[in-house]
Order: structure tokens, then C-alpha cells, then sequence
């Protein structure tokens, strides 16, 4: 059983300052932990959180509303030491479903004067941008739904929109808006986002937003897996904790801000948020080294048969892989600032993925890959080309991932893909095989920029390794890459 360090909520919320859009496991791990610890250092705060969900959950805002917004966060160093925070600075969880009354209510408390923050963890697609090329999707039905009823929006980019256009009308300061997602740039997508919309509804709004809305970009990191039976089973034998909207995660945690903001914000560096003038070399290390090792070890991992990240980085070639990748093709396409030790960021990122407390499913990581990999491994990509290195890892992970998203798991139905373009990829899959069908992905312009897949190094490479994909398996393949090079 392992040691429980029990810290509980102190202090007073004295009102809502922030409103965060994206009521996740992640939000409720992350900023809420930083929130809560400045809480109880200071005894009381002006940065109480009103948290809402846009479309999924529910039943954890519900759940949440029983528990009068208080829930517990536990913190697995390893199997042997866990801290159990008790979390209070959520002061309202608000549900916005198809239109569902809490849309009001989170449009009034986003205008309303004491908010002086919106941030959001929506996932990269919660933007309604093209993942390549950062452009706003106006034929996204949602965005077109935006459009047309800029009152009742139905996006984030819309919801922070109307919330804006509130403001200006009742002559208040803008907030600040500060994307929490695994973005390239992500301040500088999120203003596209909302600036985009902006232009297609009021010029006047359009000009507003761009001079007074801060955009600040961020870093964040913890890894947190999705709850399931067994996580919360796991929570109440060993922890004695009997929480629904309880969350488990590593011990590790990471923030590191652009400090922009003109109304104000709390002093996160006291709890040892990071706060820069320039978040994107973080960033950018992060997204590669990081999350592209994760998404690597989803897709070559699931094929390996292989279930969860501790699963997949014990498998001693897949390891090696890993490690290859960081050293040779995330690595040095890195400008870091002086002092930064990629070798040992590298390292370190191996014992993170090897926490044997964290049940972190491959499946949940390979969701939504049409959105993610352009900036966890084509920019990359791009950038070792232009400098004639090869890219031999990331076209393996780009092979694995066509056959994810197309071949049924053996002997089974088709893979139910969880994508925004799962009917794409079904309909390449129905029409394509082979060389043909990796050509078809390569061509997918919103995945592939054209200066990466008009590249014949770049597709000669994806062929290369799918086709030794199907012709040798993964784990014959994954042994020559552990052969010393
Ligand atoms: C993961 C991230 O699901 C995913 O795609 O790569 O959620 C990852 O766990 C976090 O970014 C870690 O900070």
C-alpha cells in the first residue's frame, strides 16, 4: 500500500476570476491543482473557477454539482508514494449541451466584470481550425452554425466571441484568453480562431479583438489519463477515496506562460508556473519530444499489441525506437535557450512513461491524429529534410498510423477510429490499398502540408516504411531499428 500524503482545500474563494471552457481530466489535474495551492498558501484568492463542458461529460458536471464543485486530484510519484489533493477552487460547473440553458449562464459569467481570465482545454479540434495550416474551417458546420446565430454560439471560438462582443458593448476590458492545448503557437491559433470568426460577423468586433484581446501562448504538461472502473476502484482500495469526480495522475507537472495580462492574473510563480516572454521553444519541445514520442508509442505500440504507455516503453526495441526518435529526429530540430539539457528532458521522459501507476492507454493517445500530427511530428519532419537528415522513425510512426486508422485489429470488424475524419479514412480504405492508399493519406492537405507531401524524400520514406510494415510486421521492424546504427 502506498504512503498518502492528504492535503486538503483550505482558504476562501472570494469570487470567480477565471472562466475555463473544457471541464477534463486534464483541467481538473492541472490548473485546478495550481489554483488550489495558491489558495491555500494565500488563505484567500479572487481566482475562484467556473468550469463548463461544451458537448461531452455530463454526468461529471452533474456529479461535480452534488460535490459542490469539491473533488480530489492524487499525484502518483510511483506505486509507493501518492499525494491526495482535495481541490475547492471550482465555484461553478456548468453543462452547455445542444441549446442547453447553461449557455446563458456561461456567457453572462464570462462578461461579467470580475472575469478577468478564459482559458481553455477543448482539444486541438475544439478550434475548428485546419490542422496544418492553422486556417479557420468556415464549411464546419459548427463554425457555419456560428455564423449564422453568433448569439447562440455552439463552438469555443464562438463562445469566446460573444462573451467579447458583450464586453465591448457594456464598455468592459477585454479578458484574457489563454489556450491550455497541445497547439503549435498556440496563443497566436486561438486569436486566429476567434479573430477568423470575428471577421465573418462584425468588422468593428474584428478590429476590437485584435487590438485589446491578449492571446498570451502556453506550455502545459502533466500527464493524466482518462478515469475509468478501474482507476476509480484503484482510488477507493488503496486511497480511501470515494470520489466520482476524482482524477489520478503523475506527480510531474509543468506550466510555462507568456506573461500578458492586462486585467490582472494570480502570482502563479510563487507555485512554480514558469512565466516567459516567449513560451514557443518550450512548447515546441514539448509537442516533439514529448508528445510526439506518445504518439509514436501509440500507433507502433497498439500494433506491437501492446496496451498502455508502461506497457509499450517495457518493450525493450519499442524503448530503443523511442529513444532513437528524441536523440535523432526531435532533438535537433530544437532551438533551445542556453542550459536547456535535451539529453536529460529525453531521459526523464523515459521515467515518466514508465510510472507503473498511471493506466495510460495507447487507445486514448491515438484519438484525433489527424489533428495532432502536424505538430508533433511533420514540422519536425520538415525542418530535418531541409537540412538532409532522415526521417526514418517518423515515417514508421506515419505508416503505423495509416494502418491504424484502416486495418480492422485481426480478425475483427472495421477499427472504430475516434477522428473528426474517421469517415475519410473509411472511405480511403474502402477505394485504396497499398502504395495507392498511402499516397491517398500523404494527400490529405488539412494533415500534410504540400511543401512536406510534395517532397519525394518525405513520401519515398512513408512508402519505404509501409510497405516493410506489411511485408515484415512491426516487430521485425522495430528490431532493426534497435540494431546499433
Ligand atoms: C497525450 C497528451 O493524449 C495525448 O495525445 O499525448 O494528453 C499528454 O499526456 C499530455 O500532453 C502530457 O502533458
Amino acid at each position: 500500500m502506498p504512503v498518502v500524503n492528504r492535503v486538503p482545500a483550505t482558504g476562501a474563494v472570494r469570487e470567480i476570476g477565471i472562466v475555463h471552457l473544457g471541464l477534463g481530466a486534464f483541467h481538473r489535474a492541472h490548473q485546478a491543482v495550481y489554483l488550489q495551492r495558491h489558495l491555500n498558501r494565500h488563505g484567500q484568492s479572487e481566482w475562484g473557477v467556473c468550469s463548463a463542458n461544451l458537448r461531452s461529460n455530463r454526468t461529471l458536471v452533474d456529479q461535480l454539482r452534488e460535490q459542490d464543485g469539491r473533488y480530489h486530484v492524487a499525484e502518483y510519484r510511483d506505486r509507493e508514494q501518492v499525494t491526495l489533493r482535495e481541490i475547492g477552487v471550482l465555484r461553478q460547473a456548468l453543462y452547455v449541451g445542444e441549446g442547453g440553458a447553461d449557455l446563458e449562464l456561461l456567457l453572462q459569467r464570462m462578461a461579467a466584470p470580475q472575469t478577468r481570465i478564459v482559458t481553455l482545454t477543448v482539444t486541438e479540434k475544439g478550434y475548428c481550425l485546419s490542422p496544418s495550416s492553422g486556417q479557420l474551417r468556415i464549411e464546419d458546420p459548427a463554425i457555419a452554425h456560428d455564423i449564422a446565430h453568433p448569439q447562440t454560439p455552439r463552438t469555443a471560438p464562438g463562445i469566446v466571441l460573444e462573451a467579447l462582443r458583450r464586453r465591448r458593448a457594456a464598455g468592459l476590458g477585454a479578458f484574457t484568453v489563454l489556450c491550455c492545448d497541445n497547439m503549435p503557437d498556440n496563443g497566436q491559433r486561438t486569436r486566429q480562431a476567434v479573430s477568423a470568426l470575428a471577421a465573418l460577423q462584425d468588422e468593428g468586433l474584428k478590429q476590437w479583438v485584435n487590438e485589446q484581446v491578449a492571446f498570451p501562448g502556453c506550455m502545459v504538461d502533466r500527464i493524466v489519463p482518462a478515469m475509468d472502473g478501474e482507476s476509480f476502484a484503484r482510488l477507493e482500495q488503496q486511497l480511501d477515496c470515494h470520489d466520482r469526480a476524482a482524477v489520478a495522475c503523475e506527480s510531474f507537472s509543468q506550466w510555462v506562460i507568456e506573461d500578458h495580462f492586462p486585467l490582472g492574473r494570480p502570482d502563479w510563480e510563487v507555485e512554480g508556473v514558469q512565466m516567459v516572454d516567449d513560451v514557443r521553444p518550450f512548447e515546441t519541445m514539448k509537442l516533439r519530444m514529448l508528445n510526439g514520442s506518445h504518439s509514436l508509442l501509440a500507433y507502433v505500440g497498439l500494433l506491437a499489441g501492446h496496451e498502455t504507455v508502461f506497457d509499450a516503453i517495457n518493450d525493450a526495441d519499442l524503448a530503443h525506437f523511442i529513444e532513437r526518435y528524441m536523440a535523432e529526429e526531435a532533438a535537433p530540430t530544437l532551438d533551445m535557450p542556453t542550459g536547456l539539457d535535451l539529453a536529460a528532458y529525453a531521459h526523464d521522459l523515459k521515467a515518466r512513461f514508465a510510472n507503473d501507476s498511471l493506466q495510460h492507454r495507447l487507445r486514448q493517445i491515438a484519438m484525433d491524429g489527424s489533428q495532432k500530427l502536424p505538430q508533433r511530428w511533420l514540422l519536425g519532419a520538415q525542418r530535418l529534410l531541409d537540412g538532409g537528415r532522415g526521417v526514418a522513425c517518423t515515417a514508421l510512426g506515419i505508416a503505423a498510423w495509416i494502418h491504424y486508422c484502416t486495418q480492422p485489429p485481426s480478425g475483427g470488424p472495421a477499427p472504430v477510429v475516434d477522428d473528426p475524419l474517421s469517415a475519410t479514412f473509411a472511405d480511403l480504405a474502402a477505394r485504396f490499398e497499398g502504395a495507392s492508399l498511402v499516397d491517398a493519406f500523404l494527400d490529405l492537405g488539412d494533415v500534410f502540408p504540400a511543401v512536406l507531401s510534395d517532397r519525394a524524400a518525405f513520401r519515398d520514406a512513408v512508402q519505404g516504411a509501409y510497405g516493410a510494415l506489411v511485408r515484415d510486421g512491426i516487430s521485425s521492424l522495430l528490431h532493426t531499428f534497435a540494431a546499433p546504427n
